[in-house]
């Protein structure tokens, strides 16, 4: 069920949410609460960015030996501190700590685990372009307490809610607790969430493709052919698709799920594995695109059913538009 009309808060619908079950103790409202203060402060140090002169390299290399931005360790660090303080969590994964992120001896632990890519797309910042945030909740097997690495490897239908923050002309939120999805505009006059897209549906099939298709020579014959197909003339509309792509996953994503279509990031030579990370990129919006009636696979299985061999495991990624994906995953296994 979806609850409240537009121009309401996030923190209301979530309150809304939570009343739903009466035996709800508050705890996952207040950590969404205070997640939305470290995105929030995030999207301020992204606006101001480029005034302050803190654009660049941070000069460290992260745990996929990709150079770390300084807003990358900025929007890290904001998460981490803000988070851990709140002891609903027991443990965060980030993708740029190459371990579990334990919650300090001082603070409370919580029964709630925590992932995210604090700033997704960050090669894209230099030039202004819009990048994001990825997260993803889930609930603790079993009690409180300190929390290892085998406790987060768990498949994404396990996710108690999921969103992402796309930082482009306004500060989007879109999230889903399971019940459908919403998106929230920031007001940076208030500096609210505001619910500005109510029950977000994606199309069933769309016109838009996005894939790196500079990666063509290193795909195998099957991904080959199965994006060739986009750029003939479809069966249903006799025309081509439309190709699209900005080399940042939360914005190519947001795109194709308000107007329909899918993103592609296939395995190849140079990347056997995928690209995109499964538990905190691929997941959580895996969870936004099938409440928003779309789908995921990895090319052959839902992305939601894959069991997560590591904190950074990689999967290849099919996201969007139900019949768009379901063709391409088919051409894939043919
Ligand atoms: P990042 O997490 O280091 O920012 O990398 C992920 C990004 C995605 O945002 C985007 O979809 C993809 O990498 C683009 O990769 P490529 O440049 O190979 O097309
Ligand atoms: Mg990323």
């Amino acid at each position: 069920m979806v609850h409240g009309d537009i121009g309401t808060t996030v923190t209301k619908l979530i309150l809304g949410e939570q009343r739903e079950y009466p035996q709800a103790s508050g705890e996952f409202s207040s950590l969404f609460v205070e997640l939305t203060v470290a995105l929030k402060q995030i999207s301020y140090e992204v606006n101001k960015a480029g005034l302050l002169n803190v654009l660049g390299k941070a000069g460290g290399r992260n745990v996929q030996d990709e150079e770390q931005q300084k807003l990358d360790v900025m929007a890290n660090e904001t998460i981490i501190r803000t988070m851990e303080y709140t002891g609903y969590l027991c443990g965060m994964a980030s993708e740029e700590n190459e371990k579990v992120i334990e919650i300090p001896d001082a603070y409370p632990k919580g029964k709630y685990l925590l992932v995210f890519d604090p700033l997704d797309g960050s090669s894209n910042i230099d030039a202004n372009v819009s990048i994001g945030t990825i997260f993803g909740i889930y609930r603790k097997g079993g009690g409180t307490g300190k929390c290892g690495e085998d406790d987060f490897l768990l498949p994404g239908r396990e996710l108690v809610a999921a969103g992402y923050v796309i930082y482009g002309s306004s500060t989007m939120l879109v999230i889903s607790t399971g019940h459908g999805v919403n998106g929230f505009t920031l007001d940076p006059n208030v500096g609210e969430f505001i619910l500005s897209h109510k029950d977000i549906k994606t199309p069933s099939k769309g016109k838009i493709y996005s894939v790196n298709e500079g990666n063509y020579q290193y795909w195998d014959e099957k991904t080959k052919r199965a994006i060739d197909y986009f750029k003939e003339k479809d069966e249903a509309t006799k025309r081509p698709y439309t190709a699209r792509y900005i080399g940042s996953l939360v914005a190519d994503f947001h795109r194709n799920l308000l107007y329909g279509g899918l993103f592609i990031y296939p395995r190849d030579s140079k990347s056997p594995k995928g690209k995109l990370r499964l538990l905190y990129e691929a997941n959580p919006l895996a969870f936004i695109v099938e409440n928003a009636g779309g789908t995921a696979t990895d090319g052959k299985n839902r992305i939601m059913d894959i069991q997560p061999d590591g904190l950074h495991m990689r999967v290849p990624l099919v996201i969007g538009s139900r019949e768009d994906v379901e063709r391409v995953t088919a051409m894939l296994n043919g």
